[in-house]
């Protein structure tokens, strides 16, 4: 009897470190991206992540005004998450975001988009970004 529950302890042990090591999920993509240059402030913002994960929250820092929260909400299976006109300034803006992983750890980073007013066609528009289908 012994010698067979400590069999079960061994097998169970083993199990335990074949599990492979839980990742962070992390963000895919963000529309528009980090580091976009646009003429006016974009109709929405969406961060994109590889796979379901909980926003907690999104803080706007904007050139010259108080931290601002941003109202955002989950579309899809929990793995995108949509700001509805986010009422960008003129400069630079940062949103920063604050998740729990998929692992229930929390993650975070922001984006930054730059509004320029009379930006050239030449920055990049946000559909090219990434893959877009
Ligand atoms: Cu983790």
């Amino acid at each position: 009897m012994i010698r067979y529950s400590r069999t079960l302890m061994v097998g169970a042990v083993m199990a335990l470190a074949a599990a492979p090591a839980l990742a962070h999920s992390t963000v895919k993509n963000t529309v528009p991206a980090s580091g976009s240059i646009l003429a006016a402030s974009p109709a929405e913002i969406t961060i994109n992540f590889n796979e379901a994960a909980r926003v907690t929250s999104i803080i706007l820092i904007e050139p010259g005004k108080p931290e601002r929260k941003l109202d955002f909400m989950p579309s899809g299976s929990s793995t995108s998450f949509m700001v509805h006109d986010p009422k960008l300034a003129t400069g630079r803006n940062e949103i920063k975001w604050k998740a729990l992983s998929k692992d229930g750890h929390p993650i975070e980073g922001s984006i930054i988009i730059v509004i320029k007013p009379g930006a050239t066609p030449s920055s990049p528009p946000p559909a090219k970004d990434h893959d877009h289908h």
